[in-house]
């Protein structure tokens, strides 16, 4: 069963019908038990027909984003080779290998756009990268209860630079993207799942990388519990989990590039680089 967000409402899709539900999208997300909830939500209603990707916006409504970090051996890679200058390296080999995760607050909707949507660049930055990660949704009660595909947009100059500049290589209006839905829960999902991300620029493919989620070395409700810890969501939460997937130092996002990042039993993240 997937959620979604659009200019009419919210909208469930099951077994490939829609059906349109009168609910408010921040007392959804705040649902313990999600999936009961919308299936008795659409009991008994009539089917619409197919939902335009057009009509929708940012699954996201009052909750705050949140973030993990190098929870990828690609990603500590990264990350040690951009800021060996500056001798942030060791920092993220022992965040890699820590029993507590590297956790960091990444956005509101106010600066999350959704699928069809234009990420940015920071003005002020010279080396932006997108970063494709798997993206719970967590109740209040920190129990994941969906999934989303998410876009950590990252300044790696900035963050290179020195690692106390963290927020501000990561935190920045359209520095976010989520969607196109939300998968609602119905347990975990297998370590087979892949998540793919191409980068086309001027109609030709300038990137493209995938990973799987059996690369993740942190379990995903381990993250959401560290997350919930002295930390009320009262709202529900976002939590992406980190990327495993980083183009070679060569590699910049410019304005017009176009951005697809798949988790196939989530669907298509899709934006536009401002
Ligand atoms: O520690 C810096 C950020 C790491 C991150 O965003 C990731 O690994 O996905
Ligand atoms: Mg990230």
């Amino acid at each position: 069963m997937k959620l979604f967000r659009t200019d009419a409402g919210c909208v469930v899709e099951l077994d490939g019908e829609h059906f349109r539900i009168a609910a408010d999208w921040d007392a959804l997300l705040a649902l313990e038990d999600l999936r009961t909830a919308l299936d008795k939500l659409i009991a008994g209603r009539e089917p619409f027909t197919p939902l335009n990707s057009a009509d929708l916006l940012a699954p996201i409504g009052a909750q705050e984003v949140w973030a993990a970090g190098v929870t990828y051996y690609r990603s500590r890679g990264a990350r040690m080779e951009e800021s060996k200058d500056s001798g942030g390296g060791s920092f993220y080999d022992r965040v890699y290998s820590a029993e507590r995760p590297e956790l960091f607050f990444k956005s509101t909707a106010s600066r999350t756009v959704g699928s069809g949507g234009q990420v940015r660049i920071r003005a002020d930055a010279t080396w932006s990268v997108p970063e494709p990660e798997l993206t719970l949704l967590c109740s209040p009660a920190g129990r994941i209860t969906g999934y989303t595909v998410g876009n950590d947009m990252s300044s790696r100059d900035i963050e290179g630079e020195n690692p106390l500049y963290l927020p501000q290589a990561k935190v920045y209006n359209g520095s976010c993207a989520l969607g196109p839905g939300i998968l609602v829960s119905e347990g975990p999902l297998p370590p087979s799942t892949e998540i793919a991300i191409e980068i086309h620029r001027a109609g030709v493919l300038a990137f493209s990388g995938q990973t799987a989620l059996s690369e993740l070395k942190r379990d995903p409700q381990t993250l959401a519990d560290y997350l919930f810890r002295d930390n009320a969501f009262p709202q529900g939460c976002f939590l992406m989990t980190g990327t495993g997937i980083v183009p070679p130092s060569t590699f910049t996002l410019a304005s017009g590039d176009r951005i697809r990042i798949t988790i196939a039993p989530i669907g298509t993240l899709e934006n536009t680089v401002a």
